[in-house]
C-alpha cells in the first residue's frame, strides 16, 4: 500500500550545474571544516558541501559555510585600490603601483620623522598562515616597528597569556577526539551551538554515544546551558571565584591527584594556601552559585576519570581573563587532567586562524612560538631571515588596545590595518573614532571597501578572501588545513600575500631577504623553521594536507619518516610526564587572588550589559549581513530582555528602547527571553555603530583584552518614530 505524498509534487533541488567541486577549508570559525565548493561550467562558485571524509566535520556544516561560497560576489567588494590626501576626502581610484609606493613613502615618513615605533601595524586572525608569515618577516625585517599585533588581542590574548604562564607555552593541548573519552565536561562562557556548531555537533555526537555530564558556566541560558545537566548562572566576571572554590573542595575533600602534582607540577603549597580562603558558603555570595551546587560539580569533576574543560569569550573577555584561563588550568593540573584522552583544557578558538597568527605572524614574538626577549631566537630568526640583528627589539612592543591609547598621546601617528575593522570591534569606539581622526598617515588593507574603518583611511589595498587564495590555516586543535584557490580575487583586488610581497620589493632594496611569491613555497619555509619546536610542521607540505583532510602538530620529518604518527597527526601535547614548556619541565599552580575591579550595575546604570554573538553572523557583518540566507534572521539589532524586566519598564516584544551606558548609547529592539536573568539584557555586537558605543572594556593586565562582557546600562523606552529616525541614520544600507 502507498502512502503520503503520491499525488503531490516531488520536493525539487534546484540544480546548479556544478561541474567541478574544489576542496578549501571554512574561513568564518576555528572549528576548521573541510568544504568543497561546486563551480559551474562558467567557473562561478555556485554551491558549497562538506567534506565527508574530513575528520573534524564528517560532511556537515553550519549556516555560514554552506552559504560561504556566496560572498565572492557580494556587495561593498573592493575593486580597485584608492587614496587621498585626507580621510575627509572624496576617493580617487589609482593604480597598484602608486598605491604601493605611497604606502611605503607614508610609512617610511613617519619613521624618519617620529622614529620606527610611530608607525603601527594591526593584522587579524583571518588571513592564511603563509601571508602571516610573510607580514611578519616585512614588519620585523624590514619595517622595523615593535609596534605591530593581532585583533587577536580582543580575541584569544587571554588563553594565550594563561596557557603561557601555567605551561611555559601556547599551544591548546587536546583535541575534539577527546569529547569521545572524557567523563565530565565543564565548558566555561561558551556558547558552542551557535558560535562552533560543528565541535558542538562533534560533543553531542560522543555524549549520545557515550553519556558523560555537561556543566556549562554562563550567565545566560544559552543553546549550550539548555542542553546541560547542570548550569551554573554565575555573577558576570566571577569565574575566578568559582575556580577557586571548586579547588577548595577538592583539597578539603582529597581529592586531588597527588602522584600526577608530584612528577608534573610546581607551586602546590602556595595554590593551597590560597584556595583554603574560598569555602564555598563565601564564595557564593560573591559567584552567585550556591554552595551545593559548587561541592557536587567538584566531586563530579575530580572524581571522573578523565575531565574535560573548554572555554571561549566568557573567560576570555574579561578583567580576570587571563586568571580566568589559569584557574581552568590549575583545576585540570590538580586533578591529572592534562594530556590524556578525555583530560585536557581545551580553548576553543575564535577566527579561522587565530592559532595560525599565534603560531607564525610575529606579532607578540618571533615565527614558532619564539620570543623577542630570548637572544638565541632572535639570533636564529636574525640569521635565517638574513637580517641584523638588532633590527629585532629585545621584547614585545604594545598590545592593539594600546596602540589606539598611544594614538591618542601622539605616540603613535600612522597606522596600517589588515583585516580587521576597530571601529566595529573595539570597546568604546566613540574614542577610537576621535584617534584614528588623528593619524597623519593610515593603510587599510581590506577585502571589502565599505569596512567601517575604511572612513579613516588615505590608503585603500583590497585584498582578496578565504578560498580566491592559497595557504594554510590551523583551527583549535592544531590541525592545519588547507585553502586552494578556487576563485579569482574581484576587479583588480589581489590575494594579501601578493600585496606583502609587493610592499616587501619597496623595503627590501638590496634583495637581502627573499620573500617566495608562492604559498607552497613560504610553507616549506615555515615547516624548516619550525624543525624540533613545540609546533613542529616539518612532516607537512600542502599536498599531504589536501589528502589527510588537514593534519594536526607535532607532525616531524622524523616521525614521518619512522612512521611514528598517523597520516593526520599527533593528537595531544604533554603526553610525557614532565613534559611542559618551563626548563624542569613542570607546569605551574598559580594562585589567584580575586579583586573585583569590573564596572558593575548601580542606581544610575542598573542593568548588565552582555555582549557576544549569532549563529548567522559574522562579527561586523562586513560578509554575512550579504549573504540573504544569514541576515534575514537578524537583520536589525535587538536584545534578549527578560520578560519580567520588560514588563516593569512597559516594553512590548518588538518596540524599541534606547540603551545608555557611561559611554554613549544605542537604540535597539526589545526581544523579550527567559534567556537572562532580569538584572541583565545581552546584545549581539554585530550591528554597526551599535555595542561598542555603549562598552567600556577595561584591560586584563596580563592580556590587555578587553572586558566586553561587563558593563552597566540603563534602559529607556522610545517611541517607534524616534527609533526609525535614529536606525535609518545608522543603519548600513544593506
Ligand atoms: N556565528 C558566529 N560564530 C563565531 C563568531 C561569530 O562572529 N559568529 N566569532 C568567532 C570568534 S572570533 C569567537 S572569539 C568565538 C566566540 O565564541 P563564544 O565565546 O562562544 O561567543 P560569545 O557570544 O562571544 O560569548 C559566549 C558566552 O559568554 C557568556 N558570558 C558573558 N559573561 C560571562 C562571564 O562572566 N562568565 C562566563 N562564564 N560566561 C560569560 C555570554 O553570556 C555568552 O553566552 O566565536 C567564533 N564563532
Ligand atoms: N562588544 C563586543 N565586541 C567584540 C567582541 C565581543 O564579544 N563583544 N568580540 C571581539 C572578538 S573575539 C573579535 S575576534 C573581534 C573581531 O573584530 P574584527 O577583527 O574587527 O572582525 P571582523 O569584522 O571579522 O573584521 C575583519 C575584517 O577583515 C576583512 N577580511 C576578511 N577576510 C579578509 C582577507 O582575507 N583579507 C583581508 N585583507 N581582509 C579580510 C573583513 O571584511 C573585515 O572588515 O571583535 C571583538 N569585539
Ligand atoms: S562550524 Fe565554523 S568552520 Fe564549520 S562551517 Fe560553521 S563557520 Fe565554518
Ligand atoms: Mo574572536
Amino acid at each position: 500500500m502507498l502512502f503520503g505524498r503520491k499525488k503531490k509534487n516531488p520536493i525539487k533541488i534546484a540544480d546548479k550545474g556544478v561541474v567541478e567541486w574544489k576542496y578549501a577549508t571554512c574561513g568564518y570559525c576555528s572549528t576548521g571544516c573541510s568544504i568543497e565548493v561546486g563551480l559551474n561550467a562558467e567557473g562561478e562558485p555556485v554551491s558549497s558541501r562538506g567534506v565527508a571524509d574530513a575528520d573534524v566535520n564528517r560532511g556537515k556544516l553550519c549556516l555560514k559555510g554552506i552559504f560561504e561560497h556566496e560572498i565572492f560576489a557580494s556587495a561593498g567588494r573592493g575593486l580597485k585600490p584608492k587614496r587621498r590626501d585626507h580621510w575627509y576626502e572624496a576617493w580617487q581610484d589609482t593604480d597598484w603601483d602608486s598605491a604601493l609606493d605611497e604606502s611605503y613613502a607614508g610609512i617610511r615618513r613617519i619613521q624618519e620623522k617620529y622614529g620606527l615605533d610611530a608607525f603601527a601595524i594591526i593584522s587579524t586572525g583571518q588571513m592564511l598562515t603563509e601571508e602571516f608569515y610573510t607580514l611578519g618577516k616585512l614588519t620585523r625585517g624590514l619595517i622595523g616597528t615593535n609596534n605591530y599585533d593581532g585583533n587577536t588581542t580582543l580575541c584569544m590574548a587571554s588563553a594565550v597569556s594563561g596557557y603561557k604562564r601555567s605551561f611555559g607555552s601556547d599551544g591548546p593541548p587536546g583535541c575534539y577526539e577527546d569529547f569521545e573519552h572524557t567523563d565530565c565536561l565543564i565548558a566555561w562562557g561558551s556558547n558552542l551551538p551557535e558560535q562552533h556548531p560543528i565541535i558542538y555537533w562533534r560533543m553531542k555526537n560522543a555524549q549520545e554515544n557515550r553519556p558523560f555530564p555537561l556543566v556549562v558556566v554562563d550567565p545566560r541560558v544559552t543553546m549550550l546551558a539548555q542542553n546541560a545537566d547542570i548550569h551554573l548562572p554565575i555573577t558576570p566576571g566571577t569565574d575566578v571565584v568559582l575556580q577557586n572554590a571548586l579547588m577548595h573542595v577538592i583539597f578539603a575533600e582529597n581529592l586531588q591527584d597527588d602522584d600526577y602534582i608530584e612528577k608534573n607540577t610546581n607551586g602546590i603549597e602556595a595554590l593551597r594556601e590560597e584556595v583554603a580562603n574560598y569555602d564555598p558558603t563565601c564564595a557564593a555570595k560573591i559567584c552567585g552559585i550556591d554552595e551545593d551546587t559548587i561541592r557536587v560539580v567538584a566531586r563530579l569533576f575530580a572524581n571522573a576519570p578523565a575531565a574535560m574543560q573548554i572555554w571561549t569569550m566568557g573567560i576570555n573577555q574579561s578583567t580576570h581573563g587571563s586568571d580566568g584561563v589559569v584557574g581552568i588550568n590549575n583545576l585540570a593540573l590538580i586533578t591529572g587532567n592534562i594530556g590524556k584522552p578525555g583530560g585536557t583544557s581545551l580553548s576553543i578558538t575564535g577566527q579561522c586562524n587565530a592559532m595560525g597568527t599565534r603560531e607564525w605572524s610575529s606579532c607578540s614574538g618571533l615565527p614558532g612560538y619564539r620570543y623577542l626577549e630570548n637572544e638565541q631566537d632572535r639570533r636564529d630568526m636574525a640569521d635565517f631571515w638574513n637580517i641584523d640583528i638588532d633590527i629585532l627589539p629585545t621584547k614585545r612592543g604594545m598590545f592593539q588596545t594600546d596602540i589606539y591609547r598611544a594614538i591618542e598621546t601622539g605616540e603613535i601617528k600612522g597606522l596600517w590595518l589588515i583585516a580587521t575593522n576597530p571601529l566595529s570591534s573595539l570597546p568604546n569606539v566613540g574614542r577610537v573614532r576621535k584617534a584614528m581622526e588623528k593619524l597623519e598617515f593610515c593603510i587599510v588593507q581590506d577585502c571589502y571597501e565599505d569596512s567601517e574603518s575604511n572612513q579613516y583611511a588615505n590608503v585603500f589595498l583590497p585584498a582578496g578572501t578565504w578560498a580566491e587564495k592559497n595557504g594554510v590555516m590551523t583551527n583549535t586543535e592544531r590541525r592545519v588545513n588547507l585553502i586552494t584557490p578556487l576563485t579569482a580575487p574581484p576587479g583588480e583586488a589581489k590575494a594579501d600575500l601578493w600585496i606583502f610581497n609587493q610592499m616587501a620589493k619597496r623595503f627590501n632594496a638590496q634583495n637581502k631577504v627573499t620573500f617566495p611569491d608562492n604559498a607552497a613555497d613560504v610553507f616549506l619555509e615555515m615547516a624548516a623553521l619550525s624543525r624540533g619546536r613545540l609546533g613542529d610542521i616539518s612532516g607537512m607540505n600542502h599536498a599531504l594536507i589536501e589528502k589527510s583532510r588537514g593534519i594536526q602538530w607535532p607532525y616531524t620529518e622524523k616521525q614521518v619518516k619512522n612512521n611514528e604518527v598517523p597520516p593526520t597527526g599527533g593528537k595531544r601535547l604533554y603526553t610525557q610526564p614532565a613534559s611542559f614548556r618551563y626548563a624542569d619541565g613542570r607546569a605551574k599552580l598559580i594562585p589567584l587572588p580575586f579583586i573585583d575591579n569590573n564596572e558593575v550595575p548601580d542606581e544610575a546604570y542598573p542593568v548588565w550589559l552582555n555582549t557576544g554573538r549569532l549563529i548567522e553572523h559574522w562579527h561586523g557583518r562586513t560578509k554575512t549581513g550579504k549573504v540573504t540566507n544569514n541576515n534575514k534572521f537578524s537583520p536589525i539589532p535587538f536584545i534578549e530582555i527578560n520578560p519580567d524586566l520588560a514588563q516593569e519598564l512597559g516594553v512590548q516584544r518588538g518596540e524599541y528602547v534606547r540603551l545608555v551606558s557611561r559611554r554613549s548609547d544605542a537604540v535597539v529592539m526589545a526581544t523579550p527571553t527567559q534567556r537572562v536573568p532580569k538584572n541583565m539584557v545581552f546584545l549581539p555586537f554585530h550591528f554597526h555603530d551599535c555595542a561598542n558605543r555603549l562598552t567600556l572594556g577595561l584591560l586584563d593586565p596580563h592580556s590587555r583584552q578587553p572586558a566586553y562582557k561587563q558593563s552597566a546600562v540603563r534602559i529607556e523606552k522610545i517611541s517607534d518614530q524616534q527609533a526609525a529616525a535614529r536606525l535609518s541614520m545608522e543603519m548600513r544600507t544593506f
